[in-house]
């Protein structure tokens, strides 16, 4: 019985396999208009992705059906940023036929991981908001949620990165020069949307005081709509995302009148909207391009909701509130909220307090950060410019919420009008996006629990005592398909094994290898794969930068974005100390390490790129060292981005998050990392925290102040100079970045880090956790002679992380924010 099943099974992928490798070779030829005797590379990875997208476009069109039929409330996901990487083998997993389409490729002489490698990254993000966003939508179609994804088809990316002599060099990054296989235009659904101009003030017949916006330029949406295929590939859902282009209409007028030149222009300039992605991550651009995207995708993106809305239930706005909820993901989409109120009185005839009420079932966001550079303020100026309408709106809102609730909460107390007020006063009046999201939301959220409570106690602690129930918290999470499964897959089929095929899509499953973590049989197999890992990443670090490492070396990896507050720098004072010690003590005694950092820094960021130069320049000396012996290697891969990480967290063995607390919201690298059987040196800060529960006080290195010694050392007056001076090795390490030692001939070029520490002031302690880090660096070093007790850690991380799934994140919204039912479709 058993026999006949496995031989009915062997035949379905046998058949599934067959039927591929005819599809692929029909779209060889018809689509590609190639042959398989002269085919790249890149015509068979596109000729595959056409053959795979068969399967992609089915369960779009069942999916698009069956919700259309049942009427479903349906999530809109409203991101500036999407950071998708690549599809080509999360296609296949979630649909199912990795192994069947490796098989086919295999049988027409060519290697699937040849094939990968042809795909540019969907880079339409900065970090872990965009890529959380990616993680989001793919796990909403794994459990079967209706959901749209909103955004902007940005035509180049986050830029790439080179090193030119250990400096950060950009170039723009053209994803999609030669279009994507994945993406479909929908010009059926352009939306046209409106900026600038003036407002007037007209009365009707009956009395009636109304506002006419007259815009001053037309733009167009087109929409490009991206299959998000769920795991097991039952349902399909669409990331959609809006390119700008002129508006004929609005051209053919400028052009009548004889202004060829200008219509060009204004062409120029409407395009310019979907151009490039703002490669700052966590300090606002405040500039009039960056308001009309955000302004140009929400708009375009409420339209087509209310445009699938009526084709339902007409005029009749009522249930509006039921079918919509829209996730604001932070505070860039946030003009979605007096657009939609435009739409609802000006155009929609609707009182105010029932287009606000619709407002507020409507609206939820999360927040992302603390740090307040990076909170958003628009220019009161700017924002009547580009909206004018809309700042009367913001107006009303904010009329309304000083007098309804803090007027009724604190008679007669302007300090608190004037701190909760949208619009802050000032030499410069500016418009606070955050204070709008929470007025108009019904949800607010952090993203992990100490974020969460901060949220409260520092940045709304006002808004909290008026509506206690709004605010809550949804610990972030990440996809185990492409963290696990798809970028790991000898662990995944040693977990296959181990706990059973359906962890994918059950993290929690990964407890089972728990049990197993002191079973020296586990362990050879577990440490055996991370080595296998290790030397892949080995070859292609040698590939990437000629720099030899050894595979059996710890690989200690920190890889997120560059910035001051996750202190790359403190890892460049540690790995400068051991070198120090090397060199005082030639038989110094340590776990050979190789260092591994991947970063960009935003191009306006200074310091972050002197941070980035100072690591290169460290690296080269101490790669080149003879008296090191290979004791030390340091890394920084270019160009780090999705595809790169899916490559290096499988290799990890040390997992750096190393934020100073209260900082971090979250992190998401960190949730991977474990995952992936890395060991994290931390501090106590975001998911770090989650973290630590989860895996256990022995299976993690914490480290450092916690949030209320920082906040209290702050307090006390924090003098970085106190720990320059009584310590011996962290003063001679920093005076030492002041010589020419790693700039020959060049010294003081590295001293800005040391300025920014001590003249600087140090306004994210690195001095103060500098030797805590070291302690904590040190018993890592100890736990890793120990080859049994560190695989026992590393399975450890492996098995308690399930919480860290995505799903459970989605779960969270549905259950405290969105309140939808799963909806199956059927194959
Ligand atoms: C990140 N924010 C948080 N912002 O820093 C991180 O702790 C958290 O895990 C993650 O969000 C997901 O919740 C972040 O990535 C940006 O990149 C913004 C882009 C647009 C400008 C402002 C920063």
């Amino acid at each position: 019985m058993k026999k006949t099943s496995t031989a009915k099974a062997a035949n379905a992928a046998n058949t599934a396999t067959e039927q591929l490798k005819e599809s692929i070779i029909k779209h060889l030829h018809s689509t590609l208009g190639t042959d398989v005797n002269k085919a790249s590379h890149q015509a068979w990875w596109r000729a595959t992705c056409a053959a795979v997208n068969e399967q992609v476009f089915d369960g779009l069109r069942n999916t698009q059906r069956t919700h259309y039929e049942q009427d479903t409330r349906a999530l809109h996901y409203f991101s500036l940023e999407y950071l998708m990487g690549r599809m080509f083998s999360n296609n296949l997993h979630n649909l199912g036929i990795y192994q069947n389409a490796k098989q086919a490729l295999a049988e027409l002489g060519l290697d699937i991981a040849d094939l990968e490698q042809q795909e540019e990254d969907m880079a339409l993000g900065n970090g872990g908001l965009g890529r959380l966003a990616a993680c989001f939508i793919e796990s909403l179609a794994t459990l079967n949620y209706p959901a749209v994804g909103y955004g902007i088809h940005y035509e180049n990316g986050l830029f790439q990165q080179s090193f030119q002599d250990g400096r950060q060099i950009e170039r723009p990054d053209s994803w999609r020069e030669y279009g994507n296989p994945w993406e479909i235009c929908r010009p059926e659904s352009v939306q046209e949307i409106a900026v600038y101009g003036y407002v007037e003030t007209v009365f009707d017949l009956q009395g009636q005081m109304k506002k006419v916006w007259h815009p001053g330029r037309i733009i167009k949406g087109v929409p490009w709509d991206i299959p998000i295929v769920g795991y097991d590939g039952s349902a399909v859902n669409v990331l959609r995302l809006w390119e700008s282009r002129a508006s004929d209409f609005f051209n053919w007028d400028v052009f009548n009148s004889g202004g060829y030149i200008d219509a060009a222009r204004e062409n120029v300039e409407a395009e310019n909207i979907s151009k490039v992605l703002y490669p700052n991550d966590e300090t606002d651009a405040g500039k009039e391009l960056r308001l009309i995207q955000q302004y140009f995708f929400c708009s375009c993106s409420l339209k087509d909701i209310i445009r699938r809305y009526k084709r339902r239930h007409g005029d009749d706005w009522s249930h509006f509130g039921k079918q919509v909820v829209i996730q604001l993901n932070d505070t860039h989409p946030a003009v979605a909220i007096p657009e939609l109120m435009r739409i609802l009185v000006d155009r929609a005839e609707m009182a105010w307090d029932d287009a606000w009420a619709i407002c507020q079932q409507v609206f939820a966001y999360t927040n992302h950060t603390l740090l307040p550079e990076a909170l958003e303020k628009w220019p009161l100026r700017l924002f009547e410019k580009v909206l004018p309408r809309h700042i009367e709106i913001i107006y009303e809102i904010n009329r309304r919420f000083l007098l309804e609730q803090v007027e009724m909460r604190w008679p007669g107390d302007d300090a608190k009008k004037r701190k909760l007020s949208i619009i802050e006063e000032g030499h410069e009046q500016m418009v606070r996006m955050g204070h709008l999201s929470v007025v108009g939301s019904f949800k607010v959220n952090g993203v992990a629990e100490i974020h969460s409570k901060l949220v409260k106690s520092d940045l709304f602690p006002e808004m909290v005592a008026l509506w206690p129930d709004k605010f809550t918290n949804v610990t972030n999470g990440v996809t185990p398909r492409r963290w696990l499964k798809a970028c790991n897959p000898r662990l995944a089929t040693l977990l296959d094994a181990k706990v059973g095929d359906d962890w994918p899509t059950d993290l929690k499953k990964l407890h089972k290898l728990a049990d197993f973590a002191k079973d020296p049989a586990l362990q050879d197999n577990f440490m055996a794969i991370k080595q296998q890992n290790k030397a892949d990443l080995a070859r292609e670090i040698k590939k990437l930068t000629r720099i030899e490492v050894d595979p059996a070396a710890l690989f200690d990896v920190q890889i997120k974005r560059l910035h001051e507050y996750k202190r790359q720098h403190l890892n460049l004072l540690h790995i400068l100390a051991l070198y120090r010690r090397i060199l005082q003590n030639p038989d110094y005694d340590m776990v050979p390490r190789v260092f591994l950092f991947g970063a960009k820094a935003a191009p306006g960021y200074k310091l972050a790129k002197e941070i980035i130069y100072a690591i290169n320049k460290v690296a080269d000396k101490i790669n080149h060292d003879k008296r090191v012996k290979n004791r030390i290697k340091v890394v920084f891969m270019p160009n780090y981005r999705v595809s790169l990480a899916e490559k290096m967290i499988p290799a990890a063995d040390v997992s750096e998050q190393i934020s100073t607390a209260g900082k971090e919201a979250s992190g998401t690298g960190n949730m991977k990392l474990a995952l992936n059987g890395a060991i994290t040196v931390g501090t106590l800060d975001g998911a770090n925290i989650e973290i630590a529960e989860e895996v256990g006080a022995d299976s993690i290195a914490i480290f450092g102040l916690t949030v209320d010694e920082v906040k209290a050392l702050y307090e006390s007056g924090y003098n970085s100079y106190d720990y320059y001076h009584n310590n011996p090795e962290l003063k001679a390490i920093l005076d030492w970045l002041e010589t020419d030692y790693f700039t020959p001939g060049k010294p003081g070029e590295l001293a800005a880090i040391k300025r920014s520490l001590l003249q600087g002031g140090d306004p994210y302690l690195v001095l103060a956790d500098f030797e805590s880090y070291l302690a904590a660096q040190q018993k890592v070093d100890t736990w890793y002679r120990d080859k049994a007790l560190w695989a026992e850690k590393a399975i450890l991380n492996t098995a308690s992380v399930g919480k860290f799934t995505s799903d459970r994140s989605i779960e969270d919204y549905v259950e405290r924010v969105w309140q939808l039912k799963p909806c199956q479709i059927k194959k």
